[in-house]
């Protein structure tokens, strides 16, 4: 366990656009005066450069150092003498910035965007510099800013024309597989800890089953050597599955010990308002110290899941999720002909389990809290089924593609669909629960990824949304 990543709440943080004038005297006035000012305006708004969040800064970049953003990885010339500026272009897929660590910053630039900004008033020596859209640091985009007095700026594009380094690809990415398979072949885990255990209730007094979660900042090992600060239930990622079945009286109680105030919604159960979990509007925020008793009758099947509402962009990123499982054994299309494929009447899943997909924050991309080759190998022997539900508590949609056994869709959101269908990718957005049931009818390893192909792989090897299904 090395380095420590820290929480912090300081990126996406969307600025206020603040009031202007020009719109506003717009809106007093009409007709051909307005034409004119928004003329006026157009020439005043782009002689301002003081940024008002993901603009483009088209000044020449003259003879500033090339600095390239990427999936997911800072490039290009990081050497630089003193005061000399930095053309910092975007040319990935998707938002990055690059923050000095304590000075200067990008906007976020949306791809193809640049900004050209200055060290000036840098003195010689080492910088970190990332970016710090949640999740991208972690994946990759950190590097050195070096100021040194003998350096040259160079004004080359470090991707245009250049070919990478080949031999270094191969074996990146074959090395990147290692500890996987040394996962597989001893059976036992690289990282510590694991996400989605088991919890038993307390039977209380008065015949509810209680869990109790309790909200806590702590350590989190996400990937092999990297430790993050993660917000937990039960210092896991996930947090504890609870499994409990229709007509159960349940009492889940929030014990809060974080910093700051918190509360549980269970997204895809159905309760009083008092217990959806949304403060200020139906309790108060839980705050340090104080417990919040959430409970619900389970009246239907579900495929649900717990995470705060308060400060939900940092809670649930940084890891505050767990499924809640109603009876989700009944969804299965037990008997059910699909595309002319007969579900056995008598049908077990030998595993019935979460996949819970996240893509930002401090824990990134990954499945059920772990990154690859941190994420677990599932073993089973030839010709067993499986279910499992996938959660999205990420910020990004994830087509999730099974190699070689393709997945029966059986469930939505934790109700059962009419029609069943069976899919080789099943798409999952931000909030989605999808359940699926496969066969493992052919012996091997057989790869499980996200397949936006940025979300399983870098430069230096797989990595993310990564994991196998080792059919014996
Ligand atoms: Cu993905």
């Amino acid at each position: 366990m090395s380095e420590v990543t820290e929480a912090t709440p300081d990126s996406q943080r969307p600025e206020p656009r603040g009031s202007n004038p020009y719109s506003m005297l717009l809106a007093i006035l009409g007709g051909g005066v307005a034409v004119a000012l928004v003329i006026l305006a157009i020439g005043l708004a782009t002689g301002d450069d003081g940024g008002d969040g993901g603009g483009t800064s088209e000044e020449s970049s003259g003879d500033a150092a090339s600095v390239v953003l990427s999936e997911f990885a800072i490039d290009g010339n990081l050497v630089v003498p003193p005061g000399a500026d930095l053309a910092v272009q975007n040319s990935g897929t998707q938002i990055h910035n690059m923050v000095i660590e304590g000075d200067g910053r990008t906007e976020d630039l949306a791809a193809g965007d640049s900004e050209t900004i200055s060290t000036e008033g840098l003195a010689t020596g080492d910088y970190v510099v990332y970016c710090d859209i949640p999740g991208h640091r972690e994946a990759g985009m950190e590097s050195t800013l070096t100021i040194d007095e003998g350096a040259e700026v160079s004004t080359e594009d470090p991707h245009a024309g250049a070919n990478p380094d080949f031999a270094q690809l191969d074996s990146d990415m074959l090395d990147s597989f290692q500890p996987f398979v040394d996962q597989v072949t001893s059976g036992e885990r690289n990282t510590e800890g694991a996400g989605a255990g088991e919890i038993e209730p307390v039977i209380d007094p008065d015949g509810y089953k209680r869990f109790d979660l309790v909200a806590e900042i702590g350590e989190w090992e996400v990937e092999p050597g990297r430790v993050v600060e993660a917000w937990t239930f039960n210092g896991t990622v996930p947090g504890p599955t609870i499994r409990v079945n229709v007509g159960d009286k349940v009492r889940i109680r929030l014990v809060n010990k974080m910093p700051l105030g918190t509360d549980i919604h269970l997204h895809g159960i159905r309760k009083e308002n008092e217990f959806d979990g949304v403060a200020p509007l139906t309790q108060d925020l839980t705050m340090q110290g104080d417990t919040y008793d959430y409970e619900f009758t389970a009246i239907e099947p579900a495929v649900a899941m717990y995470h705060p509402h308060a400060h939900g962009y940092l809670a649930i990123p940084n890891g505050m999720w767990g499924a809640v499982l109603v009876s989700s054994d009944s969804l299965l299309p037990r008997g059910e002909t699909v595309s002319g494929v007969e579900i056995p009447a008598d049908l077990q899943p030998v595993r019935e389990d979460v996949m819970v997909l996240n893509d930002a924050g401090t824990i990134g991309l990954s499945l059920n809290g772990k990154s690859f080759p941190a994420t677990e190998p599932y073993e089973f022997n030839v010709g067993d089924w499986a279910a499992f539900h996938y959660y999205n508590e990420g910020l990004q949609i994830h087509p999730m593609h099974l190699h070689q056994f393709p997945q029966l869709v059986y469930a939505k959101d934790g109700i059962a669909l009419d029609q069943p269908y069976w899919a080789d990718t099943v798409n999952v957005a931000p909030g989605e629960r999808y359940s699926v049931l496969f066969q493992t009818a052919r012996p091997g390893v057989w790869v499980w990824h996200c397949h936006i192909l940025n979300h399983a792989e870098r430069e230096d090897g797989m990595f993310g949304m990564v994991t196998a299904l080792v059919v014996n």
